[in-house]
C-alpha cells in the first residue's frame, strides 16, 4: 500500500479552521464534519485526526498521527519532546501577567510568594525560577480571568490575544512572558516514506505561507523613470519590465511584501507610475 501522512488537527476552537484553511490552500481537498474523528484528503495521501489541542502532542509523539497543529503554548505546556517543523503564524497569543486594581506592579519580583491562577503551571515555573521568583501556581483549567475576584488567586497569568476579556474583568495586564502562534510538530522518528511526504507537504505550505503576505504590483512607468522605480522596489531579480506601444512607457511587474506596499505605492505614484494594479498572490517560491 502506498504511505500515507496523518495530521492531527484541533477538532474545534480557535486553531480548527486555520488549520484546515491552511492545507485547503495547499492544494489539498477533504471533506471535514465537526462530528466525524477521522477524513482522509483527495489530492495529497494525508489523514486527518480532529482531537482535542490539548492531546495533539501525546498523540503525535505516539505515532497516532505523524504530525499535527498546536499551539505553542500547549506544546510548551505539554513537555513532550517534538520536532517543530514550522511556526505557522497564526492564532498569536501571549502569555501575561494580568493584576487587579491597586496592584503595585513593579516586575515580576512584585509576584514574589502570591498566588498566580493559570493554565500553564509548566510554563509559569520554568520561566518565574529562571527570573529567580518564586509563586505559588493555581492550576485552573478555564475561566482564569474570575479567579481573583473570587478570592483564590492575587494575579493571574493568561493567554491574551485582544486584551478585552482582562479589561472586561477588571484587571490590567501588566507584563508579557512568553509569545505563541501555531506550530506545525513532527514525530521524532518518522521513517523516511512518510519524511519524504512531510518534505512535499512543507514545499507547499511554504509556498502559501510566502506568498500571503506578499502582493504582486503592475503599473505603467515613463521609461527614463525606470531606475528610480527600481530603487523604491529594491530587491534583486525584479521588476520584470515589459514595452508598451507607447515607446516612451514601460509595464513594470513586481512583488512587494505587505508592509512595504503602501510606501512603495506612495513613491511610485511620486515618480509618475499610472494604473497601479495590486493582487493578491496565490502560491509563490523564492
Ligand atoms: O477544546 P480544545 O481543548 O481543543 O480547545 P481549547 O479550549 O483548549 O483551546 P482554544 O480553541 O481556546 O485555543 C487554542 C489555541 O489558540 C490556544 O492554545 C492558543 O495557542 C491559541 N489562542 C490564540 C488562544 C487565544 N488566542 C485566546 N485569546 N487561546 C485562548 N484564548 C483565550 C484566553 O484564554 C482568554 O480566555 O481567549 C481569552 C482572551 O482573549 P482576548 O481576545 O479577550 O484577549
Ligand atoms: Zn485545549
Amino acid at each position: 500500500m502506498d504511505e500515507r501522512l496523518s495530521i492531527a488537527v484541533q477538532k474545534s476552537g480557535r486553531l480548527s479552521e486555520k488549520s484546515l484553511e491552511l492545507i485547503r490552500s495547499c492544494g489539498i481537498d477533504f471533506y471535514a464534519d465537526s462530528r466525524v474523528l477521522k477524513a482522509s484528503a483527495s489530492g495529497f495521501p494525508l489523514d486527518f485526526l480532529f482531537v482535542r489541542d490539548d492531546d495533539i502532542p501525546k498523540y503525535v509523539s505516539e505515532g497516532i498521527a505523524d504530525i499535527g497543529i498546536v499551539g505553542r503554548n500547549e506544546y510548551d505546556e505539554r513537555g513532550i519532546e517534538l520536532d517543530i517543523v514550522r511556526d505557522l503564524k497564526f492564532a498569536s497569543c501571549r502569555l501575561s501577567v494580568a493584576v487587579p486594581k491597586g496592584f503595585e506592579y513593579k516586575g515580576l519580583s512584585s509576584l514574589e510568594g502570591k498566588k498566580i491562577a493559570t493554565s500553564y503551571p509548566n510554563i509559569m515555573k520554568k520561566i518565574f525560577s529562571s527570573r529567580g521568583v518564586n509563586a505559588e501556581p493555581v492550576v485552573v483549567s478555564g475561566s482564569v480571568e474570575v479567579t481573583v475576584d473570587i478570592g483564590i488567586a492575587d494575579a493571574i497569568l493568561d493567554i491574551v490575544s485582544t486584551g478585552t476579556t482582562l479589561k472586561m474583568n477588571g484587571l490590567e495586564e501588566v507584563e508579557t512572558i512568553y509569545r505563541s502562534s501555531a506550530i506545525l510538530v513532527a514525530t521524532k522518528d518518522m521513517k523516511s516514506e512518510k519524511k519524504d511526504l512531510l518534505f512535499h507537504l512543507l514545499e507547499r505550505i511554504d509556498a502559501v505561507m510566502l506568498a500571503r503576505h506578499k502582493k504582486y504590483v503592475l503599473f505603467n512607468l515613463p521609461k527614463p523613470r525606470l531606475e528610480d522605480a527600481a530603487a523604491i522596489i529594491g530587491g534583486m531579480k525584479s521588476p520584470t519590465v515589459t514595452p508598451l506601444l507607447d515607446k516612451d512607457w514601460v509595464s513594470v511587474q513586481t512583488v512587494v511584501s505587505e508592509e512595504r506596499f503602501w510606501a512603495v505605492f506612495e513613491n511610485l505614484k511620486a515618480i509618475g507610475a499610472e494604473g497601479i494594479l495590486v493582487m493578491d498572490i496565490e502560491k509563490m517560491t523564492e
